[in-house]
């Protein structure tokens, strides 16, 4: 129960800029460890985006992302209390992977652990040269739990994952570029700029289109090529058929929509 007088303080910091919600993780004296408050903010969060956002942008209050799991609450639980809390982070990451619109988390400071499952949940991934990116699961004794052993081989295959948990290996920003952590790198203290600028971006898209891509891409990817062709072509129809995807073909048709550009 909260103090008299007292507001207790939310885990999370939420501000909206125009069409994008800001979610940044408000823990910074504990490096943003994920405690059981904080994922069930998160929850609450994802579980009740405005029909109006169309883009969300995740990200860390103060020098770090997140530590991972709050290693404090470890010890209180139980095996099969430890199965339902994986369970509960697998809800919560399920909803920002599966969320309405896309998610672009800024990354910086350490990104590990369950930090690290929670970034691999998001869509787009910017990183600060200050990232660096680690799995300790194998040096505190224990193993992903938010979805990580699904996500993280997606990104970086499962010889790289099994080689970060084994040894303790971490990688830097710059090299998690060329592995597939994050797919823009900035300087310190500009990556909320530039995620900024993605997920704005991202939100003058065709609503349909994100939600194809958050939705079905993955599943066809996951899936039997002759499920996924189908799949493909349903999906296909099912956005052309848009009013607003008509609309921006005779946009461009009729010069005035822009032109595709040349990477910078
Ligand atoms: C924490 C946590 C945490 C910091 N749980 N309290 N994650 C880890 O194994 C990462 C552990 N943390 C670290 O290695 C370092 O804290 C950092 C590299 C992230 C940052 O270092 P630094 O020097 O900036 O901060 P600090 O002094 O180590 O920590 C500041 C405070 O945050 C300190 O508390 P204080 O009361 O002494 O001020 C730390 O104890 C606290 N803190 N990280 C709890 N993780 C679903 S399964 C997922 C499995 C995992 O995520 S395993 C990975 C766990």
């Amino acid at each position: 129960m909260a103090e008299a007088g007292k507001t207790p303080h939310s885990p999370l910091a939420l501000e909206r800029i125009g069409p994008v919600l800001m979610v940044g993780l408000d823990r910074p004296q504990k490096r943003n460890a994920l405690n059981d408050e904080l994922i069930a903010a998160l929850d609450a969060c994802f579980s009740d985006i405005s029909p109006d956002v169309r883009a969300i942008l995740l990200h860390g209050i103060g020098s770090h992302f997140s530590a991972g799991l709050d290693l404090s609450e470890l010890s209180e639980r139980d095996v099969f209390a430890g199965v339902l809390h994986s369970r509960s982070w697998h809800r919560c990451f399920e909803k920002i992977e599966f969320a309405p619109v896309p998610v672009v988390a800024v990354l910086k400071g350490a990104v590990v652990g369950g930090g690290l499952e929670l970034a691999a949940a998001a869509h787009v991934r910017v990183a600060e040269r200050t990232a660096f990116y680690a799995l300790p699961e194998g040096q505190r004794g224990i193993f992903v739990g938010g979805g990580g052993s699904v996500r993280l081989p997606r990104l970086i295959g499962v010889a790289r994952m099994a080689d970060m948990m084994l040894t303790g290996r971490s990688y830097s920003a710059e090299d998690g570029i060329g592995i597939g952590f994050s797919q823009y790198l900035t300087e310190e203290g500009e990556g909320l700029a530039k995620g900024l600028s993605l997920a704005e971006a991202m939100a003058r898209n065709a609503p349909l289109t994100n939600f194809a891509v958050i939705q079905a891409l993955p599943r066809i990817a996951d899936s039997d090529p002759r499920v996924g062709y189908l799949m493909e072509s349903l999906m296909a129809a099912v956005a052309q058929g848009d009013g607003e995807a008509k609309a921006r073909m005779r946009d461009f048709l009729e010069k005035r929509a822009a032109k595709v550009s040349r990477p910078e």
